[in-house]
């Protein structure tokens, strides 16, 4: 027997928009609907997302790189970029593309690794000003959310104010992370929310006046639905659609015919600008496992693996469904005289790759003595985050395994420089002070000697073992991180 836990009920799907929004029967396009029945014809739902959020947490905090592109990412031979700055987006480099890509693309541009303390830091700074407008709040990301300010302290009807109101959250926003941009749209649903601060960005805001949505719509390329990614796209440019205007020309039964009967009806209602769904405040899962009952107690070790490679599969799925990264694994064990065993391991950085919970599941159950047979395997994963580190954990020199586990065996003193001193995490020196790692090899570290409080600052380098040279813990950082 398998069991699912899922804990809480959130899963949100890689797709936006996973539940079916209907409003069978309704034509008039400006109207929305609400499940309790009310009309909801006022701009109330906010959509805020910060402009190239690790780039310009790096700019923030560096301050020879503002105005320059910058490459957050896995930075060794088989990284990705995470982000990039806007300055880097003009040479065409992207989200997701690979780092030599992006090296080909804009080789002058200062390509650093995650420091994720940083980006939690402020995230969190921006989602408390969105909880200070509206209990209902709906994080998305790191760094974005929706805000029903239905149940905020202002009148929604009034425009004027509305938008003062966002203008506000924007300069709030900097104010409070020193720095950062977030882009805001305002709007009568979440869909319209999210397309007008997409049209805000960078740094803008984007209020669309009720009434005006299906207008507004019309002329955008179909990819801007959020939703419609490269699958749905290429389908619907055979049919010849190309803007959501050109959409609204196919029939419900067409889209089913093409796309599917969850998807296809969905997406014709946002084509007329009909969306219903609720700022939803439910949290994600705090933990996905899968457990596994024996029918005869299993005292084969191979058996047991493969039941674990099995289930971290299982489990590796679900999380990717709730577009989540975890960052523990644990095993559960139930022995033949019913006493119960449970394991756990942090791993370096989070994932979400069925190999990276079954390596981890196995060598956990290795530790454990299991000659009176097992009755019950679990594995589960919790601890998550929203974005995955391992990739920008990544570095030339290091294997899968010393990436993954924390419990990394000792490696070589070539290893442990690497990982030490990876682009762009803060040091400090004995006599210069703080500063940042701007490179290192062949036994050297380059350090620039700046803050976000310092103007462009001066590089050194120095031996990597030279002994007034240290990492800085996020932990002992101030203000603005
Ligand atoms: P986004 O909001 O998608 O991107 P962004 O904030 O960098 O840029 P934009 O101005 O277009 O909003 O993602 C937020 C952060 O999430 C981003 O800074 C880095 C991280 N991220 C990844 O790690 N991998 C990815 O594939 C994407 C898209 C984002
Ligand atoms: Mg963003």
């Amino acid at each position: 027997m398998i069991v699912f836990h899922l804990q809480n009920s959130l899963v949100r799907g890689r797709a936006e928009f996973l539940t079916s929004a209907t409003c069978a029967g309704l034509t008039q396009p400006a109207e929305f609907w609400r499940d309790d029945g009310i009309v909801r014809s006022t701009a109330s739902v906010l959509h805020l997302d910060l402009d190239a959020f690790f780039a310009a947490v790096e700019q923030r905090d560096k301050p020879s790189l503002r105005g320059k592109p910058v490459v957050v990412g896995g930075v060794g031979g088989r990284g990705v970029v995470a982000t990039a700055s806007y300055e880097a987006r003009a040479f065409g480099v992207r989200s997701a593309m690979s780092t030599a890509e992006a090296r080909r693309r804009c080789p002058h541009a200062a390509y650093l690794s995650g420091r994720f303390t940083a980006y939690r830091k402020a995230s969190r700074q921006v989602m408390a000003l969105l909880y200070k407008l509206s209990p209902q709040v709906e994080q998305l990301s790191i760094d974005e959310a929706y805000v029903d300010l239905g149940a905020a302290d202002v009148d929604v009807t009034d425009l004027v104010a509305l938008r003062a109101l966002g203008e506000r959250l924007r300069a709030d926003v900097v104010r409070e992370t020193g720095g950062l941009t977030a882009s805001v749209g305002m709007g009568s649903s979440k869909f319209l929310a999210k397309v007008a601060s997409e049209l805000a960005k960078p740094d803008g805001l984007v209020l669309v006046e009720p009434g005006t949505e299906v207008d507004i719509i019309a002329p955008l390329p179909v990819r801007a639905v959020p939703g419609v990614g490269p699958v749905t796209y290429e389908k619907l440019t055979r049919l010849g659609v190309q803007t959501v205007a050109d959409l609204r020309q196919l029939t419900e039964r067409e889209l089913v015919r093409e796309i599917g009967a969850a998807w296809g009806p969905t997406l014709r209602e946002l084509a007329f600008a009909r969306d219903e769904r609720e700022v939803s405040t439910q949290r994600e899962p705090k933990s996905v496992s899968v457990e596994h009952t024996f029918e005869h107690d299993v005292r084969e070790r191979a058996q047991l693996v493969a039941v674990i490679d099995r289930d971290a599969a299982v489990v590796a799925e679900r999380v990717q469904k709730a577009r989540l990264f975890a960052r523990t694994v644990t095993i559960k064990v139930r022995l033949a005289d019913f006493t119960t065993l449970s394991r756990s391991r942090t791993l370096a950085g989070a994932t979400d790759r069925a190999e990276a919970f079954a390596r981890a599941g196995r060598e956990l159950l290795s530790g454990l003595a299991i000659s009176q047979g097992v009755r019950l395997l679990g594995i589960g994963v919790a601890n998550f985050a929203e974005v995955g580190q391992e990739e920008l954990f990544e570095t030339d020199v290091f294997t899968d395994t010393a990436v993954e586990v924390a419990e990394v065996p000792a490696g070589s003193g070539v290893q442990e420089a690497a990982r030490m001193w990876r682009p762009g995490v803060d040091v400090e020196h004995a006599t210069y002070g703080r500063g940042w790692v701007w490179g290192s090899g062949l036994g050297r570290v380059t350090v620039r000697f700046e803050t976000a409080d310092s103007g462009p600052g001066p590089v050194k380098t120095f031996a990597d073992s030279d002994p007034e040279l240290a990492l800085v813990s996020d932990e002992d950082l101030g203000n603005g991180y």
